[in-house]
């Protein structure tokens, strides 16, 4: 782990007592730990609204796949994605439906329009995007 720095913080008597029922209700062991996580998850955030920097994460959809095509669609959809693919996993839920991890790194642009393709692909009930880092500043 990189050196820890301390430093001051101002905030107000409300603000505070909310955040330590935050951090209580999350199980933090102190305000620290828990305002590092909250920084984290920020600089993720502002980071997945540049469209041009490079992130991981993976998109997850749940499927019926006796939906006429659905397969050859999705298998097209994500060859033509190959080079943001890094793995999928392919779970079988119950006889008729599926779900699908699929693990990306690449360009911001690139992970929204592999998600969207997915995301209205006939047959698709549900997708959804977990957006992370590469992890290089944090
Ligand atoms: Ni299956």
């Amino acid at each position: 782990m990189d050196e820890l720095k301390r430093f001051g913080v101002s905030i107000e008597k409300k603000l505070l007592r909310k955040f330590d029922d935050y951090i209580k209700s999350k199980d933090y062991q102190n305000r620290s730990e828990a305002l590092r996580d909250l920084i984290r998850k920020e600089l993720v955030d502002s980071q997945w609204a540049e469209s041009e920097e490079e992130v991981a994460g993976a998109i997850i959809i749940v499927y019926n796949h006796h939906q006429k095509e659905l397969m050859d669609n999705l298998i097209n959809i994500q060859h033509d994605y190959q080079d943001i693919i890094i793995s999928s996993q392919h779970v079988h839920l119950d006889h008729n439906t599926c779900l699908e991890i699929i693990v990306v790194k690449g360009k911001i642009a690139e992970v929204f329009g592999l998600e969207a393709k997915l995301k209205v692909a006939k047959g698709v009930k549900h997708a959804s995007l977990a957006k992370s880092t590469l992890g290089k500043e944090m």
